[in-house]
């Protein structure tokens, strides 16, 4: 007999929009109910690429622009090997972020557009969810001071929120958006009854890819 795969479930949305906090949860949640459940986060640090990523993020390193880009979608590829193998065991992977930021950060730079920040990611398994955390950018500045990395300023912000809100018109992807200035009980309950949903209908399909 052949084991059911697992979900691959993605969270995405503006920075402070809450989706570590609710993957975390998320992740307990699933695992409190007897599901194969596992947290992945991109970029993943951990990787040669990603502590390359990680300086440039820190700003301890400058990179170009379309250079910084391909590595974020390397970093998403390394990894490709060691999520199916987890989706094909019947773990459910959990991903804080994934090629939806690829697309939205980088194209909110100028002169970048979205089918050249795309093409990069192409044939990446794709997630059966993705769940968009909506959240306004000056109410996300409001939840706290944004740190020093890259990218961490409110006008940079909203417009890597115009590019999500493009690419949720995608009708190939399986978005939801979830309202994400609600508490974060109510925003957990309402993801928890997506995911339980999801993990059972895509466990006799095949994996999809971008
Ligand atoms: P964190 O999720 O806190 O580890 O932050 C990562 C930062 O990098 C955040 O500002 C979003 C941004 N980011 C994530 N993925 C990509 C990507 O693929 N391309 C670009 N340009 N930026 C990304």
């Amino acid at each position: 007999m052949s084991c059911r795969r697992g979900a691959l479930i993605v969270l995405e949305g503006v920075d402070k929009a809450g989706k570590t906090t609710q993957c975390k949860k998320l992740v307990y949640a699933l695992q409190k109910n007897g599901r194969a459940a596992e947290m992945m986060r991109f970029p993943d640090r951990t990787t040669q690429i990603g502590q390359l990523i990680s300086s440039y993020l820190e700003k301890k390193n400058n990179l170009e622009d379309h250079t910084i880009h391909l590595l974020f979608s390397a970093n998403r590829w390394e990894l490709v090997p060691l999520m199916k193998k987890k989706l094909e065991q019947g773990i459910t992977l959990v991903v804080d972020r994934y090629a939806f930021s690829g697309v939205a950060f980088t194209s909110a730079k100028p002169d970048f557009s979205l089918e050249w920040c795309k093409n990069p990611d192409v044939g990446l398994p794709k997630p059966d969810l993705v769940m968009f955390l909506q959240l306004n950018p000056s109410v996300a500045a409001e939840r706290g001071e944004f740190g020093t990395e890259r990218y961490e300023t409110s006008a940079f912000q909203r417009s890597v929120q115009q590019r999500f809100e493009q690419l949720m018109k995608d009708p190939s992807v399986n978005w939801k958006v979830i309202d994400a200035a609600r508490s974060i009980e109510v925003v957990h309950s309402d993801i928890k009854v997506l995911c339980e949903n999801i993990i059972n209908t895509s466990e006799n399909l095949p994996i999809g890819e971008l």
